[in-house]
């Protein structure tokens, strides 16, 4: 058997071409020194990198404080994205305006770098809204719980967009416990075989809850999982934002160009526990996450923009200020009981709604008006 693989309406490509990077893309080590490790991939545009920076640091201000607000009981629960933040910002940066996102429960700080209103962002952790945002003006589909359902629908969505003749493209965020499921498979297939431009983005932070990468896969890299469907794939250190932006930014290309979908696994880890109910110390020791906290993608990348000249205290001390305004104004947004209509549960069930369920919320709402008689 030889490696070349003939998809249907495209030039040969050899297994080896869609094959990751022996070691994943970066180009700052983790005291954020340039390194010579980025395969030719273009560095990005410093004015992006610096307002990567600024969305990091904000996200995090804001990450801190959604878990704070879930012990005050203002949220029913919160996944931590705590450095994860090159990740969840890089991959927005490097979408277009008019390009989509599929995020998880998991990636709050992405939707709110798309520009979400974080008191919209955060209806479906509320437990009072199914999705507080409106998907279509912003581009975000609603945050996904069961795992990697929303890969075949970022796949469907933007082969879609490809038969009307728009230029969208679908980035998935998926983490290492889903590329298990057979949803996740199923996408990639879908989407290689119909060149529908997407991009799978994996945010591998070590664990599936408390299941740690070793007991998820034999596979060399999850990378390595796009080859048997012919999707190019290709690893990058998740904790540098230089280097995810110039590996997601290549993979829209790819995608715009008609050239397929891709796989990209970022490294990263997860450094609170799964959620505010989760207790990581069950399952992990102390000592691998202070590991990671060194490894910590903002104080990397602070390193090398002030060696670059392109940050000083003085804007530190202004983007701080800009965090903490934005957690008063979360908290302030929260601080209001929230009301939920409880008819609003029968909304967006259907397209169309169903006898059934219209028998359902009639009864529901005569039940409520007899309730408020005196
Ligand atoms: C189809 C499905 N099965 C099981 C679950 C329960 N569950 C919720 S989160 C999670 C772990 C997912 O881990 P990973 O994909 O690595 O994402 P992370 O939480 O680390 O971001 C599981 C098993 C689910 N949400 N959906
Ligand atoms: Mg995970």
């Amino acid at each position: 058997m030889g490696t070349v693989i003939t998809p249907a309406h495209s030039s040969p490509v050899t297994g080896s071409q869609l094959l990751p990077s022996p070691t994943p893309i970066r180009f700052l080590d983790e005291r954020g020194n340039p390194v010579d490790e980025h395969q030719g991939y273009q560095e990005p545009d410093l004015g992006l990198v610096v307002e990567a920076w600024r969305r990091m640091v904000v996200g995090r201000r804001l990450d801190t404080q959604c878990s704070a607000l879930t012990r005050q009981g203002r949220l029913a629960v919160y996944p931590s994205s705590r450095g994860q933040e090159a990740c969840q910002v890089g991959t927005v940066l490097a979408l277009g305006p008019d390009d989509w996102l599929f995020p998880t429960y998991r990636d709050t700080m992405a939707i709110l770098s798309r520009g979400v209103e974080a008191h919209e962002a955060l209806g479906l952790l509320q437990g009072t809204r199914h999705c507080g945002y409106d998907p279509q003006k912003v581009k975000v589909a609603p945050q996904c719980t069961p795992l990697a359902t929303h890969a075949l629908h970022a796949a469907g969505l933007s082969y879609a967009c490809g038969r009307l003749g728009e230029p969208t493209v679908a980035l998935a965020l998926v983490g290492d416990g889903a590329t298990s499921e057979g949803d996740f498979h199923e996408a990639l297939n879908f989407a290689a075989v119909f060149r529908a431009p997407t991009v799978f983005l994996v945010q591998n932070n070590r664990y599936a809850i408390s299941v740690p990468l070793a007991r998820q896969t034999a596979a060399p890299t999850l990378a390595h999982k796009g080859i048997g469907y012919g999707v190019a794939s290709e690893q990058v250190d998740g904790n540098d934002v230089l280097a995810v932006l110039a590996v997601v930014q290549a993979g829209v290309a790819r995608a715009r160009a008609g050239e397929g979908p891709s796989l990209i696994e970022a490294h990263t880890y997860r450094l609170e526990p799964h959620t505010n109910s989760d207790d990581a110390s069950r399952y992990r020791d102390e000592a691998e996450v202070e590991a990671w906290r060194q490894r910590d993608p903002i104080l990397r990348l602070e390193a090398w923009l002030r060696r670059q000249g392109a940050l000083d205290d003085t804007r530190a001390k202004a983007v701080a200020e800009e965090a903490e305004e934005a957690a008063a104004s979360l908290r302030a947004a929260l601080s209001e009981p929230a009301a939920p209509d409880p008819l609003a549960l029968f909304d967006h069930v259907y397209a169309e709604p169903t006898a059934p369920l219209l028998r359902q919320r009639a009864w529901l709402e005569a039940k409520m008006a007899s309730l408020s008689e005196p």
